[in-house]
C-alpha cells in the first residue's frame, strides 16, 4: 500500500509540476497571517479552508475527481471540496494537499480537518500522510469516519502519528498531506478546513507517554535536553540511578554528533523527547505496547528480548537481582539517539545492522565486560567462513540478511574499525541507509567492494588483537578504547552477571539483553 501511495503521489507531483506553470501566479490557500480571527489563528498553520481556487499544483487526485462545493452546507466558510473516487478498489483514491508555501506543521500540536461520508452505508477508513518535499511518507495516521451527513471534526495529536516504517523524518519538513480512502466502494467523502492546530509542548507529550506507560501509578523520571527516562520501580532506583541513565543518553548523543558529520540531521521538531521507559512488572513491558499500538492505531509485534525500541521508545524491565545500571537500558537508550538523529530506525531491516554496530560498540566501550577482548582475540585469528557458519560472517550478509544476536559481536567490531579507521565511511553508510540506499550502494559510490572492506576490517582486527597471546593480555581487557565522551564516565557498578554478547566459547550459554 505504501508502495502504491509514494508511486501514485509521486506520479501527481512530477506531472503537476510540469503541466502547472501558472502556480507561482495562482492565488494561494489563505496564508496564516491572512486568517480573520488573528489571536487565535497565529498558532494555527492553515492548509486549506478551500475557500479559493487551490492550484491544481497544490490540490491533486488520483483516482479521485475534486469538486469545490459551496451549497451552503460548508464546515467552514462557505465552500469545501467533495472527493469522489473513480474507483471501487480499497486505498487507491488518493489526494495529496501541498501545504501553502511557507506554511509548517512543525510549531503545532495537532492536525484537524472537516470530513463526513455522504451516503456512505459503513464506516470509511481514511489514512492521513504527511509527505516530505520529494512526496515521501514521514508520518501516518489512520482514521475511521462514521457514514453520515454530518460533519466530524478530525482532532489528531502530532504525537500519535506514527512514523514510516522505514523512515525517519521531522515535522519542518512536511510540505503536503496525502489522503488515502482505504475502504472499497466509497462513493463520496467531503473535506474543509485543513489545518495544524495547537502550541506544540513537549511537557504535555512527556506526561501522555508516561500516562500510558505508568497509568496512575507511582513513578520516577529524569527528562532535560530532549531525553527521557522513566520508570514505575520507584523502590529499585534512587534519582540518581534515573541521571546516570540520562546521562548515558546525552554521551551518546554528544559521541554521534561529534563523529557522524553531514549524517547527523536531528530531528527536533517531534516535541518530544527520546525515551527509556523501565517497568517494574514484567507484564506492563508487553501491555505497554498493546497501548501505544492503539494510541498510533497500528500493532505492534510484543517484545521478545529484555530490551526493546519502537521509533525512539526504548522499554526494558526491571530485575530486583540485577540493580539499576544494565547494560541493556543503555543499549537500548542508544537505538532512541541513533534513531532521532542519524534517523535511522531499530526495527527496520534495512537499518538494523547500522544500528546494532553503533549500540554494541558503545555497549562495549561503556561496559566492556559485554564481550571481553578474549573473544575478539580468538575470532579474529580464524579465517571467515565464505559460507556464513562461522562466528564471523562475510560482512556483505551482516547486511543483506537480517541481523541477529549472533552478529552482535562482529557488528560492534565493525563500528569500532569504522570510528578509528574510516570515520568517513561510518558517516556515508549512515546517512545512505537513512536515505534508503543500501549498504553495497554507499561502497559501490565510494569505489568500495565488500571484500575490500572486509579485507580492511579483518586486518584490522587481526593487528588489534592478535598480538594480545604473545604479550600476555588479560582476556578480560576492554575490548575497545571508549571514545572521549564515555571515557571518565559514570559507568563503574559492576556488571549484572548474565550479561554477556554473544562471543566466548560457550556461546549457548551467552544471553544478550
Ligand atoms: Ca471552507
Amino acid at each position: 500500500m505504501r508502495t502504491a501511495l509514494l508511486s501514485i503521489l509521486l506520479t501527481c507531483a512530477a506531472t503537476s509540476v510540469r503541466a502547472a506553470p501558472v502556480a507561482t501566479t495562482a492565488p494561494a490557500t489563505a496564508p496564516a497571517t491572512a486568517a480573520p480571527a488573528a489571536t487565535a489563528a497565529a498558532a494555527d498553520a492553515i492548509v486549506n479552508t478551500f475557500e479559493h481556487p487551490t492550484p491544481p499544483t497544490e490540490l491533486r487526485g488520483a483516482n479521485l475527481t475534486v469538486a469545490s462545493a459551496a451549497d451552503g452546507d460548508a464546515a467552514e466558510g462557505k465552500s469545501y471540496v467533495q472527493l469522489s473516487p473513480m474507483t471501487p478498489d480499497a486505498n487507491r483514491a488518493q489526494l495529496r494537499l501541498a501545504l501553502p508555501r511557507g506554511a509548517s506543521a512543525a510549531a503545532n500540536a495537532a492536525f484537524t480537518a472537516a470530513v463526513r461520508a455522504p451516503g456512505a452505508k459503513e464506516k470509511v477508513e481514511l489514512r492521513w500522510y504527511a509527505l516530505d518535499a520529494k512526496n515521501r511518507p514521514l508520518f501516518q495516521r489512520r482514521f475511521d469516519l462514521e457514514p453520515g451527513e454530518r460533519w466530524v471534526r478530525l482532532d489528531e495529536p502530532l504525537r500519535a502519528w506514527r512514523w514510516d516504517n522505514a523512515r525517519v523524518g521531522d515535522w519542518d519538513e512536511v510540505t503536503s498531506l496525502g489522503l488515502v480512502i482505504a475502504t472499497p466502494t466509497v462513493r463520496r467523502v467531503d473535506l474543509d478546513d485543513v489545518r495544524f492546530t495547537g502550541r506544540a509542548d513537549e511537557q504535555r507529550n512527556v506526561d501522555w507517554l508516561l500516562a500510558l506507560a505508568f497509568a496512575d501509578r507511582p513513578r520516577k523520571v529524569a527528562h532535560a535536553d530532549g531525553l527521557l527516562v522513566g520508570t514505575d520501580a520507584t523502590d529499585g532506583f534512587a534519582q540518581p540511578d534515573l541521571d546516570r541513565l540520562l546521562d548515558g543518553m546525552r554521551r551518546t548523543r554528544a559521541w554521534v554528533r561529534a563523529t557522524f558529520g553531514d549524517a547527523v540531521r536531528p530531528t527536533d521538531d517531534h516535541h518530544a523527547p527520546a525515551a527509556l521507559l523501565i517497568f517494574a512488572a514484567p507484564a506492563d513491558y508487553p501491555a505497554f505496547y498493546r497501548r501505544l499500538g492503539d494510541a498510533w492505531r497500528v500493532t505492534i509485534g510484543a517484545p521478545r528480548s529484555q530490551g526493546y525500541t519502537v521509533q525512539d521508545v526504548a522499554t526494558s524491565t526491571f530485575d530486583a537481582k540485577l540493580g539499576p545500571d544494565r547494560p541493556v537500558y543503555f543499549h537500548e537508550a542508544v537505538h532512541t539517539i541513533v534513531a532521532r538523529d542519524l534517523r535511522l530506525l531499530a526495527g527496520h531491516d534495512a537499518h538494523r545492522a547500522m544500528q546494532e554496530a553503533i549500540a554494541n560498540y558503545l555497549q562495549v566501550c561503556r561496559y566492556p565486560q559485554s564481550l571481553p577482548r578474549g573473544a575478539y582475540t580468538k575470532q579474529f585469528a580464524r579465517p571467515i567462513d565464505p559460507s556464513g557458519n562461522g562466528f564471523f560472517k562475510p560482512l556483505e550478509t551482516l547486511f543483506t540478511k537480517p541481523v541477529t544476536v549472533r552478529e552482535y559481536a562482529q557488528l560492534a567490531s565493525l563500528a569500532a574499525y569504522l570510528v578509528e579507521e574510516n570515520p568517513k565511511l561510518l558517516r556515508e553508510l549512515a546517512r545512505g541507509l537513512a536515505d534508503g540506499e543500501t549498504a553495497g550502494d554507499v561502497l559501490a559510490h565510494g569505489g568500495t567492494t565488500w571484500q575490500q572492506l572486509e579485507d580492511a576490517w579483518l586486518a584490522w582486527g587481526r593487528k588489534r588483537f592478535a598480538a594480545d597471546a604473545d604479550a600476555n593480555v588479560d582476556a578480560n581487557a576492554p575490548a575497545f578504547t571508549p571514545p572521549a565522551e564515555f571515557q571518565r564516565s559514570a559507568a563503574s557498578s559492576p556488571l549484572s552477571p548474565p550479561y554477556r554478547l554473544r562471543a566466548r566459547g560457550s556461546t549457548r550459554s551467552c544471553r544478550p539483553e
